[in-house]
């Protein structure tokens, strides 16, 4: 990603800052998993945001005094013994070029940096940067300094910069789009290659693997989160993940999944004949939800209450489930469809910013999700695509993904 683009973040965050203040935000540390592991690193999404790095241990500070900024980035230097046996990658030339920030300073310097701004300067007011929800969280590295700053300097202001980001955050700029549709286009490559080889007989989790073989040659090491593949009843779980029940033919397979490139993600559900072909029932369920589907997208455009587009889908599908005979009220759809429409995707796929009166915007980002679950019948069905708003309307980046009746039975026939 061009530097221009971090370093234009900083610059509108900067401009929010109180003058003579000081903001810091932390990339984070690992976790321990069992023995000598660690669980794979997840670097803090709003420092990501500001550098475009994901270092452990890592520490943005942005400096504003009379006016003016100065950004300086704290990095772990690795010693001889950390390259030779983990390869760390480390030159600092090249950090700074990408990262558009000349001040670069090993852990180490860290007290006396605070000590020097702090000496010099009528410095009142810190912001730092804390995504958190429960008490009971041991605390984490921005606690911990903000902690220590308040203790050395009592009379200090410490706000939470977290929110201001998020908000900066909804609105994608246009090096976070190219990220997105790269991250679609490995994503419908990789469901194409599931239609293109899944059989009746294979586990959910073989049929996974067709998925997993795309991303690891794109080199997405990671999904944007755990696949569902749920095959027949178990699409009903909303959660399911243990991807070992063997597919039967005419069954209904759902799929929720999606890469993420750069960290920004893709969110797909697509359900699917495991052998190619609708039953006409199947066929009768299943555009019901693709028409709560289309609806919302139609209506996505700037201006709109994107809480809306839930009661919209939902409405669509009510009617749709009273012509058929199997609700009688349409507030009984609530016996078949009980969760959410939709959310922010970015760097995270369930993104910050989303509040109950958002008011879609251009450049937003998010996903809609219909879904109708059957347990009776062992069907589940859900849709959903990854949503970037335009100017006037909307693109659907995850539309290339086999979605109508009449693409996915087209694209199964010519795979097999
Ligand atoms: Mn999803």
């Amino acid at each position: 990603m061009n530097t221009e683009f971090y370093a234009d973040r900083r610059k509108r965050f900067a401009e929010t800052m109180a003058d003579n203040s000081f903001y810091f935000v932390c990339s984070g540390n690992y976790v321990e998993s069992t023995d000598d592991a660690n669980y794979i690193f997840q670097p803090y999404r709003n420092f990501v945001y500001m550098t475009g790095r994901q270092d452990v241990d890592a520490t943005l500070v942005m400096v504003k005094l009379n006016g003016k900024v100065t950004e300086t980035l704290f990095m772990h230097i690795p010693d001889e013994r950390e390259l030779r046996w983990m390869g760390t990658r480390f030159d600092a030339e090249d950090i700074k070029a990408k990262t558009g920030i000349s001040n670069l300073v090993p852990n180490e310097n860290w007290d006396s940096f605070i000590s020097r701004i702090m000496f010099k300067n009528d410095i009142q007011t810190v912001y730092m940067d804390m995504a958190r929800w429960d008490m009971n969280y041991p605390a984490n590295e921005a606690q911990k300094r903000a902690n220590r700053l308040k203790e050395i300097y009592p009379y200090l202001q410490i706000h939470n910069a977290y929110q201001t980001i998020c908000k900066m955050r909804t609105i994608k700029d246009a090096a976070e789009i190219e990220a997105h549709r790269k991250a679609a286009a490995i994503t419908e490559e990789a469901v194409k290659n599931i239609l293109s080889n899944m059989q009746p007989g294979m586990t959910e989790s073989h049929i996974e693997a067709y998925y997993d073989f795309v991303l690891k040659k794109h080199g997405c090491k990671f999904p944007a989160f755990t696949t569902i593949a749920a095959t027949g009843k178990n699409a009903c779980i909303m959660h399911y993940m243990d991807n070992d029940t063997v597919t039967q033919d005419g069954e209904l397979i759902l799929f929720d999944l999606g890469a993420q490139y750069d960290l920004y993600c893709t969110d797909v559900s697509r359900t699917y004949p495991v052998n190619g072909k609708f039953t006409e029932r199947q066929k009768q369920l299943y555009n019901i939800v693709l028409k709560g589907l289309e609806v919302a997208e139609s209506m996505s455009k700037p201006g709109q209450l994107k809480n809306e587009l839930q009661q919209i889908s939902k409405k669509v599908m009510a009617e749709e489930l009273v012509k058929i005979g199997m609700i009688e009220k349409e507030e009984e759809i609530s016996k078949y469809y009980f969760h959410g429409s939709g959310h922010f995707i970015g760097l995270d796929v369930h993104d910050v910013g989303d509040s109950d009166d958002t008011v879609l915007a251009e450049d937003m980002m998010f996903t809609l999700e219909p879904g109708l679950y059957f347990d009776e019948e062992k069907i589940g069905i859900r849709i959903e695509d990854t949503i970037l708003i335009t100017k006037d309307g909307c693109e659907v980046l995850s539309g290339g993904i086999p979605k109508t009746v009449e693409e996915i039975e087209a694209f199964m026939a010519k795979g097999k």
